[in-house]
């Protein structure tokens, strides 16, 4: 797909899930490679960096984007003496960064499944693919469990989980958002996927999460969130923030209600931070580990450390100086 289109669609949210969003843009800029007119291996480069500024511009909070198109342009670096030959090196990149994003999500779903037990209440809240993969391996397992799914407000996300639970054949139960604290009393563990996962171990996903959290640390509940380890932000060991997103108010409110009620503004956030003392388990493809270990993911798995972060370093998350 044209490189703008994908930009498109992940802005418009069509393309949405911090794993689908990374996929999509490194098989956007795998494309745009392929079909590049570049002559010199300077403008390709030039041409390639152009491509993965649009696309790392389009939503702000999911690190997976930007540590994915860093991944694959990594394979830019160094000597490589023609255009064909660093586009075949770039496709291959792209190549290796989507099929180990899926393998990731299948070794999550083994892992995450081994934390079900038969007879479980589950509760999950957004549309997680890392998420629902932990579901559906366990179902595969043959344990029966129940699922509350949320409805995720204002963009209906739980619809999609909705789906994906009953194709699967998992019994649900589809509760608004603001019902989480008096179902929470049936629930045995909480599953939700994340856009994020700093250094402290703060889990980064869909507004509400932490208010779910909260309500499952009230009553002891298990919190359990399943992220790749390339949704860990390497920048936030400099104690950087996560840029949590704002969009549009008509998402909330009608334009043409709003308009009826000049002292009324929206605010739409639709990301929001749950703290580590609140998580019991980051189940990642590399293990589930306690939200403390994060950093231990970042340096020894991730192989970041502070260091890589000075001046022109190739650690900067939205530097494609290659
Ligand atoms: C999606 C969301 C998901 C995470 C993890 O928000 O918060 O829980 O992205 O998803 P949005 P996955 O719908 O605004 O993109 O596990 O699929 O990466």
């Amino acid at each position: 797909m044209v490189v703008s289109d994908t930009a498109e669609k992940i802005k418009k949210m069509e393309i949405r899930g911090a794993g689908r969003i990374a996929r999509a843009a490194v098989a956007a800029l795998m494309d745009h490679a392929a079909s590049a007119t570049a002559r010199d291996a300077a403008s390709f480069r030039n041409e390639m960096r152009e491509a993965a500024a649009l696309l790392q511009g389009t939503r702000p909070t999911a690190v997976s984007l930007p540590n994915a198109i860093h991944r694959v342009m990594r394979s830019l670096e160094g000597d490589t003496p023609t255009v064909q030959e660093l586009r075949d090196h770039f496709i291959v990149a792209c190549r290796n960064f989507i099929s180990s994003s899926e393998a990731a999500i299948e070794r999550i779903g083994a892992i995450g499944a081994g934390h079900i037990q038969e007879g479980d209440t589950l509760l999950t809240h957004c549309n997680s693919e890392a998420a629902l993969a932990c579901l559906i391996a366990a179902q595969r397992k043959g344990i029966s469990f129940e699922v509350y799914a949320t409805e995720v407000r204002p963009g209906n996300q739980g619809l999609l989980t909705l789906k994906t639970l009953n194709e699967a054949r998992i019994p649900t139960i589809y509760i608004v958002d603001s019902a989480v604290r008096s179902v929470m009393r049936e629930v045995d563990r909480v599953i939700v996927g994340a856009d994020a996962v700093t250094v402290n171990g703060a889990v980064v996903n869909k507004i509400g999460t932490s208010q779910i959290a909260l309500a499952a640390h009230e009553r002891k509940v298990s919190m359990m969130v399943a992220a790749e380890t390339y949704k860990f932000a390497p920048r936030t060991i400099l104690g950087e923030f996560i840029r949590i997103e704002e969009r549009g108010p008509e998402e909330v409110l009608p334009a043409a209600l709003a308009k009826k009620l000049p002292y009324v503004r929206v605010k739409n956030p639709v990301f929001d931070v749950t703290p580590p003392e609140y998580i019991d388990l980051i189940v990642t493809e590399e293990g589930a580990i306690p939200p403390q270990m994060a950093y231990i993911i970042l340096r020894d798995y991730l192989g970041w450390s502070t260091g890589d972060f000075g001046g022109n370093s190739p650690g900067a998350t939205e530097n494609f100086d290659v």
